[in-house]
């Protein structure tokens, strides 16, 4: 059956062939045609530069040209990674940073491309097939296949279930395990809603193909660079909390950032730590990030408390549980003062 959505701009209905069928017409697009660009949102987590390497490497074993590129630098925790030097990190990103000779685009772990605002119109005006594998709510109009479910834990799950359809697929290491990794990480490490008996199924294969977990958790846990620790001290000692603790509040200086000699991909984990606190629902990490005159603002949540309602306030978006959004030009204790604010009506509501 169909699965029709409104778009996000709310101006038109767009119709979605059931997922099957959608896998199945991606695929087919997949094999071919011969020139692809991979993109994903800024700050990319896990999910994002897993599921993005792991079709990057399935597009290599067909024989296709693959670039993969991103506007943001990579979290230090995820540089292990097979393909991770494949990756292009464009610095100061232009329109024409999109070939005009690609074959296809495949956004992966995104459905609104003005989260990409540099190259946004670039893409758009690219006559390239455009693809979006994702499982965010409300898909923007702008692509020729959509594979989304909004259900589904991980876009590595979603990715997993693509590649299957294709029967002659080997399931390489450089595939499994940043497949592997994609899910591991949406998933808080398999902790999170929508970690479902799918999801174990879909970790058993890839164990089955030899993933190995304790080593890959090893890698994406078990290593924070001692200076990122110092950071986190020092963001630990500043914690304010709010409403019975029920809001906390980390800020993150650029000081802090140069005091430690650390940068902003040092902060991963830093949030999600925030909710083993007895009785917190909501922490937000805000960072000052002066290169980009930009306050750098995560939000994380509990059940029903929307940390993506609060970041879609400030013009930012994300998952119910996972969200951001940024400020430019801003006063960083005013911004923080509007985020207590407005925290209060989700906490409250
Ligand atoms: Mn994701």
């Amino acid at each position: 059956m169909d699965v029709i959505t409104r778009s996000k701009d709310n101006t038109k209905l767009l119709i979605i062939p059931d997922f099957e069928t959608s896998a199945k017409n991606i695929i087919n697009v997949l094999k071919k045609y011969n020139k692809f660009l991979i993109l994903t949102h800024s700050n990319p987590d896990g999910d994002a530069i897993g599921s993005c390497l792991a079709l990057y490497h399935y597009l290599k074993q067909k024989n296709k040209i693959v670039s993969f590129k991103l506007l943001t630098p990579i979290p230090t925790n995820l540089h292990f990674l097979n393909g991770i030097d494949k990756i292009e990190i464009i610095n100061n990103p232009t329109n024409d940073e999109i070939p005009n000779d690609l074959d296809v685009i495949v956004i992966l772990d995104l459905n609104d491309i003005s989260r990409l605002k540099e190259i946004q119109a670039g893409i758009e005006k690219s006559s390239a097939i455009k693809i979006i594998v994702d499982h965010h709510q409300e898909p923007k109009n702008i692509a020729d296949y959509y594979l989304i479910d909004t259900t589904a834990s991980s876009t590595g799950e979603i990715l997993y279930k693509l590649l299957k359809i294709d029967e002659t697929i080997v399931w390489t290491p450089a595939i499994i395990d940043n497949l592997y990794v994609a899910i591991m990480t949406d998933t808080g490490n398999f902790r999170f809603e929508r970690t479902d008996g799918e999801v174990h199924r879909i970790v058993a294969d890839l164990i089955d193909y030899g993933v190995d977990p304790v080593k890959l958790y090893n890698e994406v846990y078990n290593k924070i660079p001692i200076n990122a620790a110092r950071l986190m001290g020092i963001g630990y000692s500043r914690l304010e909390s709010y409403y019975d603790n029920k809001l906390v509040i980390m800020p993150i200086y650029h000081k802090d950032f140069i005091d430690t000699n650390t940068k902003e991909e040092d902060t991963e984990g830093f949030v999600e730590s925030l909710l083993s606190i007895d009785g917190v629902l909501m922490s937000i990490l805000m960072l000052e990030i002066v290169e980009r005159n930009e306050i750098r603002v995560s939000i994380r949540s509990k059940g029903e408390y929307s940390a993506r309602s609060l970041a879609l306030h400030f013009g930012g978006g994300g998952h119910i549980n996972a969200a951001g959004c940024r400020f430019h030009n801003s006063d960083f204790n005013q911004v923080k003062q509007k985020l207590i604010e407005k925290a209060k009506n989700i906490l409250f509501q």
